[in-house]
């Protein structure tokens, strides 16, 4: 029955409760699951409203805007906006950063986020949803430089996504584990299904876009072809293979039954640094994967340990299984 398993409200009051989290990262937390409902109830209803198609313009990735991306980047920031603790906030969809304190002190939270990740599967009725990190200040920092906000993985107190899909889920860290949750219709409350996921060190199971097999580095190809090569290659095993598209998806199956997920800088992607961004892809995710017994890494080094350059960076991501993403690295090191 729905009503036996504890509310997001219950669960975070009682993560404060054990382990000391913040009254106004629960609050932050509830606003951002409520900006998750809104969004997933206005793509349910996207086809009727007719905001399933392009908002006319492009955001600083240089990708063409759905108008779903600036309703879901309009409601993260109005509900993000709630806490007073919210210094700043950075978006995919947005070049600048978004200060909202003109004095962001010691204690005060930055937001940075992909307000709706794999946005281009909405045209085909696939699922996609929303990814959140949230950062402490440990410092006073200088609203007048948007540089200010470049803090590496590693400062993470909270990360999360949710998924627009047969159900809308929404998957948190405060930094406890890694705990899921699905919206209830009927009551509309998020209530917890999947308490302290955790990532099997093993896996058969990889994520990879196999059409830039050509542009890949060498340790990728290796580990790839490795893969295919079924139980009389080197892996002595059959690996399947899944990919959505949507990186919530991918991470959300990984974090569910074990897997690896590739989207590697590659001949074709390095002038930009890659395909997938540091501050609202990457470091969420990498923390949830860490926080789940996986590891999450660049090929040659810690994601969560990269010190950004740039709001809007782009970075290599190996995530998963930590067997898995072991390998991959030794390969980098051969
Ligand atoms: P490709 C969605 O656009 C996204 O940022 C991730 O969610 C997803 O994993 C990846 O890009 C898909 O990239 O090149 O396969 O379309």
């Amino acid at each position: 029955m729905p009503h036996s398993r504890p509310t997001l409200r219950q669960f975070l009051l009682k993560e404060y409760r054990t382990h000391g989290t913040e009254k106004d990262l629960v609050f932050l937390l509830e606003d951002i699951a409520t900006a998750c409902r809104v969004i997933s109830s206005r793509i349910r209803n996207g086809s009727f409203a007719g905001n399933l198609g392009s908002a006319g313009s492009t955001n600083v990735q240089g990708e063409t805007q759905k108008q779903l991306d600036v309703i879901a980047n309009e409601e993260f920031e109005s509900h993000c906006r709630n806490c007073s603790r919210v210094a700043a906030l950075v978006s995919e969809e947005v070049d600048e950063v978004t200060w909202i304190k003109d004095k962001p002190a010691v204690g005060d939270y930055i937001v940075y986020f992909d307000p709706l990740d794999g946005s281009s599967n909405l045209d085909v009725n696939l699922s996609v949803g929303s990814i959140f990190s949230i950062v402490q200040l440990k410092e006073a920092i200088d609203p007048s430089d948007d540089r200010s906000v470049l803090l590496p993985g590693t400062e993470q107190i909270c990360a999360g996504y949710s998924i627009y899909g047969p159900a809308t889920s929404l998957v948190i860290t405060t930094g406890f584990g890694v705990h899921g949750f699905t919206n209830h219709l009927g009551t509309g409350e998020f209530r917890l299904v999947s308490p302290d996921m955790i990532i099997p060190e093993d896996t058969n199971e990889f994520a990879i876009n196999a059409s830039r097999h050509s542009f890949w580095d060498q340790p990728i190809q290796r580990y790839f072809d490795e893969c295919v090569s079924g139980p009389e290659g080197p892996r002595g095993k059959s690996f399947n293979m899944r990919w959505t598209a949507s990186m919530v998806l991918d991470i959300h199956r990984i974090l569910t039954r074990g897997g690896v997920f590739l989207y590697p800088v590659d001949s074709a992607n390095s002038a930009a640094g890659g395909k997938l961004r540091l501050l609202y892809e990457a470091n969420p995710m990498g923390y949830l994967m860490e926080q789940a017994g996986g590891l999450a890494s660049t090929g040659r080094g810690r994601i969560l340990d990269v010190v950004p350059t740039s709001s809007h960076q782009r970075v290599s991501v190996i995530l998963g299984s930590k067997n898995e993403v072991t390998r991959i690295e030794e390969y980098f090191r051969d």
